[in-house]
């Protein structure tokens, strides 16, 4: 409620003893007085407050301009009971001093008073809430953990669910103009920023005076930022109320309402353990240097969501539209950043090696498909399997950063500029670690190590399969590669795969996608071949089925198609049980791409009994004049009637 100037000069002044006022300025015009008559102070002061001189420091001419009317102001002791928050000049050249109102060291919830300077030696007005000087003790009578149980309880029947974090602050609350000596309890989720309940709960009596949830739903809107190396960005964010936060709902996985925090790409600040918004509220988040790892986070990490989506159509890494949450600032000048389970965590470097981890696409792409591999192969993070799990992250961070074949080049500032190369696993920081260089590029460099290093040397032998990533891409081009890849990861892998189960399922996902023979194919064993699975064919994994009765065969054939310039002699072609009959040239010249067919019967006189009866596997045994693959097993089902 308001009143004008008469009636406050009636009905507050009358009441109020005041000590007369200092002339801090030198001429005075007051234009207009709006009285909160709940609070019983002044809540709008305007008019022309001439200063002789402009002031050195606008806080303190602020403060003490106030000081000097405590008939307008009702304060006692403003010099102890306003604290500067902020002061600002805008574009008219007008300079606003917003002062926090403090009692006895304690803050006053919600009040602040702002003093408005129209040039440096003119007030024009003087306005926001206050309460007059409190006349309440300070002395707590009940204890803050006391305080916090209330709050917590009362949260919970308000929501339903357990809220799992509380602090506590001593403040003076403003009940309806009756100044209160309270615990402000903050009650919130784990990182929700949905979840955050103020409780005042009474310092001398323990009552709830008053809660609410502090966060106010508005919606999915576009920011702009300066990101790791000054360079400008858009990022998904989200407003509530006033503040943009960097919540990213805009993408298909996101689930309503916003609550619920389903299907949304979230960046923490580590130090403060909230979701980063932009301090200013002017939707562009370039406020400081600190912020511009959290904005390379969440561009970087919404266009890899993106590629998944595009490419796959996975719906985030899991497929089942999970959020993703992240953390920038993480440890102190941490050379490291850390993927899994939809979390990652970035490193802000040392500013001498490295910038901060999420300042390159291809950092934030492995870590995200650390969460990927996690919800499809789930490769065992040691060993060969652990260096496939790190080959995948580098693969498809590479998919996503598709410029080159480097990782960590927009990060790494020392020599050789990057952390890895996929086309030259070799090079890298310490090219000197092995004799060969960084990495092993193909299998007769693989370094069995033990755990103790590097889990098993997970990012040192994931050279070899990045190199034959590199040399597929190189050939078909990434995007069908691209395919291959997540095909092997996603439907083949098993998590302890070892290196020549990846390869047999690398030939099988090309085989799937392309077709035998093709050039998606030859490419792919041409790759294998070249880190060392030194192959003839492509690797024929399908099964072919004999269906027989006893007694009676039904013959099915058997083509082997040649791959590699090369022409091959096959000198045997045997069943290892020695219970079907082979038919065919034997030994038989194939040219490179020509096909030697023969057929397989069964053998009811000499082989199986009428105990196998069933699906029988057996195998067909070829063997070659190559060095190269020497051997080949082609598994037949045999489906006795
Ligand atoms: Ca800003
Ligand atoms: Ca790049
Ligand atoms: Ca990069
Ligand atoms: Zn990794």
């Amino acid at each position: 409620m308001t009143l004008i100037v008469a009636a406050f000069l009636a009905g507050v002044m009358a009441t109020t003893a005041l000590s007369a006022p200092k002339a801090v300025t030198l001429s005075s015009r007051l234009d207009n007085l709006v009285v909160d008559r709940v609070r019983g102070t002044s809540s709008v002061v305007a008019g022309e407050f001439k200063f002789a001189a402009a002031p050195a420091n606008y806080a303190e001419a602020s403060i003490s301009f106030i000081a000097s009317r405590p008939d307008l102001f009702n304060l006692r002791d403003a010099g102890n009971e306003l604290k500067l928050l902020r002061q600002e000049t805008d574009r008219l050249g007008e300079t606003h001093v917003r002062l926090d109102q403090v009692y006895q060291g304690l803050p006053v919830w919600g009040c602040q008073k702002i003093v408005h300077f129209r040039d440096a030696n003119t007030i024009y007005m003087v306005a926001g809430q206050t309460i007059p000087t409190p006349r309440v003790s300070t002395t707590p009578k009940v204890a803050s953990s006391a305080a916090e149980a209330t709050a917590s309880s009362s949260v919970k029947s308000a929501i339903g669910t357990e809220p799992v974090k509380t602090s506590s602050e001593l403040m003076i609350y403003p009940d309806n103009g009756t100044a209160k000596l309270v615990w402000q309890v903050v009650v919130s989720g784990v990182q929700s920023p949905t979840i955050k309940w103020r409780v005042f709960v009474d310092a001398v009596t323990g009552a709830v005076v008053m809660q609410y949830n502090d966060v106010k739903e508005d919606g999915p809107t576009v920011s702009t930022g300066i990101g790791v190396g000054h360079k400008p960005y858009t990022i998904q964010t989200y407003q509530f109320g006033l503040d943009y936060e960097m919540l990213d709902a805009s993408r298909p996985m996101f689930v309503p309402p916003v609550s619920n925090l389903q299907g949304v790409i979230t960046t923490y600040d580590n130090r403060t353990g909230q979701l980063y918004l932009d301090p200013n509220r002017d939707n562009v988040f370039d406020d400081d240097s600190a912020m511009q790892a959290a904005v390379s986070a969440q561009a970087f990490a919404g266009l890899t969501y993106q590629y998944f989506m595009d490419a796959f159509g996975r719906n985030s890494y899991d497929n089942l539209g999970s959020g993703l949450t992240m953390t920038v600032h993480y440890g102190t000048n941490l050379n490291n950043a850390y993927g899994g389970g939809g979390f990652i965590q970035f490193g802000d470097g040392d500013g001498i090696n490295y910038l901060p981890f999420s300042g390159d696409l291809d950092v934030v792409a492995h870590e995200f498909t650390h969460s990927v591999t996690e919800y499809t192969a789930n490769l065992i993070y040691t060993f060969a399997s652990g260096a496939l799990n790190e080959s995948y992250s580098d693969f498809f961070g590479k998919m996503v950063d598709s410029n080159n074949w480097l990782l960590g080049d927009d990060i790494r500032l020392t020599t050789p500029g990057f952390l890895r190369s996929m086309q030259d696993p070799h090079q890298g920081p310490n090219p000197a670690r092995f004799p060969f260089g960084y990495q092993p590029a193909k299998m007769s460099e693989w370094q069995d190590l033990p755990y103790s290093n590097d889990n098993g040397g997970v990012h040192i032998n994931s050279g070899v399969p990045n190199k034959a990533g590199y040399l597929v891409a190189n050939v078909i081009g990434r995007a069908k590669a691209a395919q291959i890849w997540f095909r092997t990861l996603s439907m083949y892998l098993t998590p302890d795969a070892d290196m020549n189960f990846w390869s047999s399922m690398t030939q099988q996902a090309a085989k799937d996608l392309y077709g035998f023979p093709s050039p998606e194919v030859a490419a792919v064993v041409d790759a294998l071949d070249s880190i060392g699975f030194s192959l003839v064919f492509a690797v024929p994994t399908q099964i072919v089925p004999l269906s027989a009765q006893l007694g009676a065969a039904t013959d099915t054939t058997i083509s082997i198609t040649s791959y590699r310039n090369e022409s091959v002699i096959i000198e045997s072609v045997v069943s290892a049980r020695g219970k079907l009959n082979i038919n065919g040239t034997i030994p038989q010249s194939i040219p490179s791409g020509g096909t030697a067919t023969y057929t397989v019967s069964f053998n009811g006189a000499t082989g199986y009994t009428t105990c196998d009866v069933g699906a029988i596997f057996d195998t067909v045994v070829i063997t070659t004049s190559s060095a190269a693959q020497p051997t080949m097993l082609i598994p037949v089902e045999v489906n006795l009637g």
